[in-house]
C-alpha cells in the first residue's frame, strides 16, 4: 500500500541551484512519502540517467518511497520506476496501462469530477486533483478547483486523492480536512532554503489534520 500523504514533485528550475538528487534526499529525510520526477525540458538520456540515480537513492535510503515518472512511460520502464503520472492530454490511461502492466502505479491528474470518475474507471491507482489553489509553478492549469473541488471529487470516487497546486504548510490542514489523502507540492519543498525542514513542517500539518478528521468522525 503506497503512502501518498506527502508527495514531492521535482522541478529543476526552482531548486536554487541544488541538484534534484540532493533535494530528494533532504525531502525524504524530512518525511516525503512519494517522489515524482518531473522534467519538462531535458534530453531523454539525461532524464533516464537522473531517474536511475534517484531510484537507486530511494532504494538505499527508504525503499518504501516510490519513484513516479511524470509523462514518460518509456523513462519509467527503462529504469524500473514504480509508477507514472499522466495528465489529461498525455497518453490515455487505458493505453498506458496496457504498456506498463498491472503492477506499475498509474496516477492521473484530473480537473473535474467527470475526469476523476473516468480515471477511476480506466484503472488509475490514485488521482491528482489539479490545481487546488492558484500556482505560478505550472502555467497551463485550469481555474483552481478549491476545497469544494476536493469535496466533490471525494464524494464521487474512492481512489486515493492527492491535491496539488499552491499548497503550503499554511493551507495543508484545510486540504486534508476537505478529503484529500495527501498533498503534492513543488515550490513548498523544492524552493525552500531547507527542503528537509519544509517537508517536516508539511508532514506535521498532515498528521495533525488527520488526527482532527479521525476525532471528528469518531
Ligand atoms: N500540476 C498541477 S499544479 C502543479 C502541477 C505540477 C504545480 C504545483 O506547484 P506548487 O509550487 O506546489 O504550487
Ligand atoms: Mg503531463
Amino acid at each position: 500500500m503506497v503512502d501518498f500523504s506527502l508527495y514531492l514533485v521535482t522541478d529543476r528550475t526552482l531548486s536554487l541551484g541544488r541538484s534534484t538528487i540532493d533535494i530528494v534526499r533532504a525531502a525524504v529525510a524530512g518525511g516525503v512519502t512519494c517522489v515524482q520526477l518531473r522534467e519538462k525540458k531535458c534530453a531523454t538520456r539525461f532524464f533516464i540517467e537522473e531517474a536511475r540515480l534517484i531510484k537507486e537513492l530511494l532504494t538505499k535510503i527508504n525503499p518504501a518511497v516510490p519513484l513516479i515518472i511524470n509523462d514518460r512511460l518509456d523513462v519509467a520502464l527503462a529504469v524500473g520506476a514504480d509508477g507514472v503520472h499522466l495528465g489529461q492530454t498525455d497518453m490515455a490511461a487505458v493505453d498506458a496501462r496496457r504498456l506498463i502492466g498491472s503492477s506499475c502505479i498509474m496516477g492521473i491528474s484530473v480537473e473535474s469530477v467527470a475526469d476523476a470518475i473516468r480515471a477511476e474507471n480506466e484503472g488509475a491507482d490514485y488521482i491528482g486533483i489539479s490545481p487546488v489553489f492558484a500556482t505560478t509553478t505550472k502555467d497551463d492549469t485550469v481555474e483552481p478547483l478549491g476545497l469544494q473541488g476536493i469535496q466533490a471529487i471525494r464524494a464521487a470516487v474512492s481512489l486515493p486523492l492527492v491535491a496539488i497546486g499552491g499548497i503550503t504548510a499554511d493551507n495543508t490542514a484545510e486540504v486534508i480536512r476537505a478529503g484529500a489523502d495527501g498533498i503534492a507540492v513543488v515550490s513548498a519543498i523544492v524552493g525552500s532554503p531547507s527542503p528537509e525542514d519544509a517537508a517536516r513542517a508539511l508532514k506535521t500539518q498532515i498528521i495533525a489534520s488527520r488526527q482532527h478528521n479521525r476525532a471528528s468522525t469518531a
